[in-house]
């Protein structure tokens, strides 16, 4: 398996996270980068620059030029602090049916683009997010040639069309199968296995009948991000499937979930496999509340594996620095040698 990522990440450091109003450490780190690439034996690669037309296949043009653009405008703005906070966010509740407008005051337009306070904008930023998108687009046109692996940092999955949050800024799961989609293959699955429901890579798939995307998540209804999707009863156009599973879920529960997500996605008639693969929902992992064990990992990379497709698999979430690199290496072995 050939592995890609590009050292140009390491220059998102977000530093910390307001979350319901405290300033708490960043759990998003580089030092993922590291742990990673040091405890899986794959031929690394380094990710070329995604084009343009990809990244606007799946994102607004608005969304990135201002990630692009927003911290040196707040640098030259004079604030404080050594980030972009957004705190006033222009939700349906606040405009009323006002039309839109865009706040010269950079720190009014922070929340424009941004849906929550968690997902800071800092130096390295944008560079960092370009190329994991990068990563994701390199990894996806090598997938002929085996299972590719894109070690994208930051995650992608909870970017929207419109919008970064939950740690994400561009989607580097949707840019895989759109660039799935541009090499031929007619139908794409995208089955994601963070511990979070991938809320970005639903809805920019949602109304597409060529895409199909299912998720095995912590249940939102049970006080989880994202909190407002992710429920079993958003199914899109049919093709979106999603497998709440309650807190304190171990591997039986996950795995048969996972194993329906596989069902549905061969009985969609999926060509290639996206697998957003987070692996936050393990046992120590101080973001989620679920139980799956590195065996758990190594089976559900085999659940994925047997369906038998062109398959490129995008790091996510994992926060737990010990054990992290350890979890990623079980479950593309899984991936890589299917029973
Ligand atoms: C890609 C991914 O796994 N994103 C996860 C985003 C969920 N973050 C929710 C954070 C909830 C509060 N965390 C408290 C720790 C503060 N540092
Ligand atoms: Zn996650």
């Amino acid at each position: 398996m050939i592995g890609v990522w590009s050292p140009s990440t390491l220059r998102h450091d977000p530093a910390a996270e307001i979350w319901i109003g405290l300033r708490t450490p960043g759990t998003e780190v580089a030092e993922r980068v590291h742990r990673i690439r040091e405890a899986v034996p794959l031929t690394w690669i380094e990710a070329d620059e995604v084009p343009w037309g990809v990244l606007t296949s799946v994102h607004s043009e608005g969304l990135l030029l201002h990630l692009r653009d927003v911290y040196e405008e707040w640098v030259a703005a004079g604030y404080p602090q050594d980030r972009v906070v957004p705190y006033v966010f222009p939700t349906a509740a606040m405009l009323g049916g006002q039309p839109g407008r865009v706040p010269p005051a950079v720190h009014g337009r922070a929340g424009l683009w941004a849906y929550d306070t968690m997902t800071l904008v800092g130096p390295g930023t944008w560079e960092a997010a370009l190329m994991a998108a990068g990563a994701a687009w390199t990894a996806a046109l090598r997938v002929l040639d085996g299972p590719a692996y894109a070690l994208c940092r930051p995650p992608g999955h909870h970017a929207t069309r419109d919008g970064y949050g939950g740690s994400c800024y561009l989607n580097n799961a949707a840019v895989a199968a759109s660039t799935l989609r541009g090499m031929g293959f007619a139908k794409v699955a995208v089955i994601d296995v963070d511990a979070h429901h991938g809320n970005g890579t639903q809805a920019i798939f949602w109304d597409r009948d060529d895409v199909f995307y299912g998720s095995v998540h912590v249940d939102p209804g049970a006080g989880w991000f994202p909190h407002y999707v992710g429920f079993a009863d958003e199914t899109g156009g049919g093709t979106t499937l999603n497998v709440p599973v309650a807190p304190e879920s171990g591997d039986a529960v996950w795995l048969a979930g996972v194993a329906r997500l596989c069902e549905a996605a061969a009985r969609f008639g999926a060509e290639a496999l996206v697998v957003s693969l987070g692996v936050d929902a393990a046992a120590d992992d101080p973001e989620s509340p679920l139980r799956v064990s590195r065996d758990g990992y190594t089976a559900t990379g085999r659940l994925l594996g047997e369906l038998g497709l062109p398959t490129v698999a995008v790091q996510e979430g994992g926060y737990h620095l010990e054990t992290l690199g350890p979890l990623v290496a079980a479950a593309l072995r899984g991936v890589q040698s299917p029973s």
